[in-house]
């Protein structure tokens, strides 16, 4: 089932197909340690674009998510297929709308053992994806917990994502939201660019999700994988 999939995962590194990356540092990427790669971005996503950096990562056992923002970059061939749902933004269209129209033209196709939904919360106002997507950014945090436990009890989603890409997150509030899921898996990311940022996002979520310093300083992002290895979860 889909949930075997990711329960385990503790690190993951996230891929922008939009962006370059060279042979030597993928593989460095691959062959960290890491539990997974996730494939996703915002932006300049194209199937060709996925399924190039899917023949690459194929190379290497490390297992292969694809997050599916753009209904034409649904490439096959992944481990697992993470759907998100923005849960605080007015626009309907990125909590069900776009769903529904893959729905509509893939649905019989679609692997269900191996496709979850997110629920997604999006936390940083300068986050590309929060000007996307329109999301309200300026939540409080008896805010964010109810929509946390709209996403994992209410909708039952089995991932909620507090998503603070670009920038690091509020820790204590993560923690809060870890404690509240029953059987959502919390998974954290944003603006994880050294070891001790790691170790403090593992200590509060479930997974934790590196990407940009990927590109910006490869040598820090490598060593977030110890560090949250090194790290234990620290219920509350
Ligand atoms: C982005 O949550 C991930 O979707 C990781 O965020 O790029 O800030 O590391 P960063």
């Amino acid at each position: 089932m889909y949930r075997e999939r990711y329960e385990e995962w503790r690190h993951v590194f996230k891929l922008d197909p939009d962006r370059e990356i060279d042979d030597a540092k993928l593989d460095a990427l691959c062959m960290s340690g890491t539990d997974a790669v996730i494939v996703g971005g915002s932006s300049g996503v194209t199937f060709e674009k996925v399924v190039e950096l899917l023949s690459r990562i194929r190379r290497y056992e490390v297992p292969c998510a694809l997050e599916v923002s753009d209904l034409e970059a649904a490439v096959p061939g992944f481990d697992l297929y993470l759907i998100p749902m923005v849960l605080n933004t007015a626009r309907t269209e990125w909590m069900t709308g776009k769903q529904i129209e893959g729905l509509q033209a893939y649905g019989s196709y679609i692997p269900w053992d191996s496709t979850a939904a997110e629920g997604y919360l999006i936390l940083n106002a300068e986050a590309e994806a929060a000007r996307l997507t329109g999301a309200d950014c300026g939540l409080d945090a008896a805010a964010v917990l109810a929509h946390v436990r709209l996403a994992d009890r209410l909708m039952r989603l089995p991932i909620v994502y507090l998503e603070y890409s670009g920038t690091f997150g509020d820790m204590e509030l993560v923690r809060a939201a870890s404690a509240l899921v029953t059987q959502a898996r919390l998974f954290y990311g944003g603006g994880i660019d050294d070891p001790a940022k790691a170790s403090a996002a593992a200590a509060a979520a479930h997974t934790v999700i590196v990407g940009n310093v990927i590109y910006d300083h490869l040598e820090a992002a490598l060593e977030t994988v110890q560090a949250v290895r090194d790290t234990a979860f620290a219920r509350v």
